[in-house]
């Protein structure tokens, strides 16, 4: 059985959960919800990111203790998470101690090797990414990130002695080219490296809300590099190898493009430095921008998830973002966007497909759906959208997975435009064109599952069958004619009430 092991970032616990964490977030559980169906072994890792000097100034500002702090922040994460129907198997919180062993155990790992060394450490610093700058990064003298004033630090740091791993990761991006996507995004990557890698600073004596460095009580460790471990401490690191090595390194980060260097320079340095084999895929996904501009809680532009919920469902919610917010480049939330897809592909093609077939039924086939036509003409149709979803989702390009899953919903709602059985005496024919179309909602329930987490089920119950979309396996599932005939269908209230523009 194959193994598919996916993350997201772990988020910080200074600000609260908004739609650009989200749109990570269902990227990563829609994919593990692909990949279950396909039947692989899914481990799915999300969780929060709880130290450092922003997280403490935040606790500090809030009146609370850094803990304190990191309570309410994380639970926050996991209630919007659970809001979103997130289907995580573990949420790792970077203060657990299973996470401070395995920290103390992949470092003491690097110094043993001796790639970590103590050096001091001058340099424009800027608490908002918990990084350090060199001049040349700066734009008008600010973080070009936050637009915010760096700050000069001096510190005794031991350092991560990166530069004398510059020609083993660029062999490494040679040996592994869909190590990082989009193309862009590795490209990107590659240039940092062969641009020049300096070593970095990775412990702190001027803080003391980390993880302690095992060999020299004095120091906590950077932050960046207590969290990036995550993704090794929840497969076991230090203290499972046989679970550690099942999982490892066959993983999937998903990430924002500001974490780039982090995930795709740092990372699999730290890792070969370790002696562990680095991740063996990285997805960078761009930023979802308000009114063109980013997200951030200075700037009052943030949308939770929360926000929106109620009036699209959760349902509404994750297909808009995954079906709208392409994976890679930047895109602008837009509500009347939002509203527009949810009226098109939800309400007026899924919903209308469902509403009408379960009417037609009730009304020509005393309710019960005939089985589909063996030849029919859609059998082809479906068999090619299986597989372009199919590619779609391992890309990772979810909107591209669900327009060609929405193929099949239009191609049947124009049959049965095209055969009018409302208007046909009951019979052949129009058995014939009702059991195509509920085939189609069979399949469209299980391939768009991993977005319509509910309304699948519905679908899959009010066409008669028994037990979930989300207990079946591809791509058997897939295969045309499975939709048995002879069962009961229930004609219900709108699946997607249509919303107002
Ligand atoms: O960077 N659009 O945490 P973070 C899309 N703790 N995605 C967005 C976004 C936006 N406007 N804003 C945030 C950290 N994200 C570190 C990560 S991992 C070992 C440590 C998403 O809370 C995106 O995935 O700032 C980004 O990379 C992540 O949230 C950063 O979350």
């Amino acid at each position: 059985m194959a193994r598919y092991y996916v993350t997201t970032p772990i988020y910080y616990v200074n600000d609260a959960p908004h739609i650009g964490h989200a749109y990570t977030t269902i990227t990563a559980d829609a994919l593990a919800r692909w990949h279950r169906l396909k039947g692989d072994d899914v481990w799915f890792l999300t969780g929060t990111d709880e130290h450092g000097l922003k997280v403490k100034r935040s606790a500090e500002a809030n009146g609370l203790s850094p803990q304190e702090q990191a309570d309410v922040y994380s639970a926050r994460f996991r209630e919007a998470w659970a809001l979103l129907d997130i289907s995580n198997d573990d949420y790792i919180r970077t203060t657990e101690a299973r996470h401070h062993r395995a920290v103390r155990a992949l470092m003491q790992a690097a110094y043993n090797n001796g790639w970590i060394t103590l050096g001091t450490y001058e340099g424009l610093y800027c608490v908002a990414c918990e990084a350090y700058y060199v001049e040349d990064d700066l734009v008008d003298g600010l973080c070009p990130i936050h637009r915010r004033p760096v700050e000069l630090l001096k510190e005794s740091n031991y350092f991560f002695r990166l530069s004398a791993f510059s020609d083993r990761l660029v062999e490494w991006y040679a040996d592994n080219p869909g190590a990082v996507t989009p193309e862009a995004k590795r490209n990107e990557a590659l240039g940092l490296i062969k641009g020049g890698l300096q070593d970095i600073s990775v412990t702190r004596t001027s803080l003391d809300w980390g993880v302690r460095v095992p060999w020299d009580g004095k120091h906590v460790f950077y932050v960046w590099y207590d969290a990036l471990i995550n993704y090794a401490t929840a497969v076991g690191y230090g203290e499972d190898t046989v679970r550690f090595s099942a999982w490892w390194p066959a993983v999937h980060h998903l990430i924002g493009k500001d974490i780039l260097r982090f995930h795709c320079v740092y990372w699999p340095a730290l890792c070969m430095a370790a002696g562990i084999d680095p991740p063996h895929r990285v997805s960078v996904h761009g930023f979802l921008l308000v009114g063109g501009e980013k997200m951030s809680k200075t700037a009052f532009n943030q949308i939770s998830p929360a926000d929106l919920v109620p009036i699209f469902g959760v349902d509404g919610y994750r297909y808009h973002f995954l079906r709208d917010q392409q994976f890679g480049p930047d895109g602008d939330f837009s509500y009347e966007a939002m509203v527009a897809r949810y009226n098109a592909d939800l309400a007026n093609n899924l919903g209308n497909l469902l509403a009408r077939v379960s009417a037609v039924v009730h009304q020509k086939c005393a309710g019960i759906g005939p089985a589909p036509r063996p030849d029919s003409p859609l059998a082809g149709l479906a068999a090619e959208v299986y597989r372009s979803a199919d590619a779609a989702w391992e890309r990772p390009a979810p909107s591209e997975a669900l327009e060609a899953t929405w193929l099949l919903v239009r191609a049947a709602n124009a049959a049965l435009e095209a055969a009018e059985p409302w208007r046909a005496e009951p019979g052949p024919a129009v058995d014939a064109v009702l059991g195509d179309a509920l085939e189609v909602l069979r399949i469209v329930a299980v391939l768009a599952s991993p977005a319509l987490t509910r309304s699948a089920a519905e679908i899959w119950r009010r066409i008669g069958l028994p037990g979930s979309p989300l207990d079946v396996c591809l791509p058997e599932a897939a295969l045309w004619g499975g939709y048995p005939g002879g069962v009961a269908v229930e004609r219900g209230t709108p699946l997607f009430p249509r919303l107002k523009a």
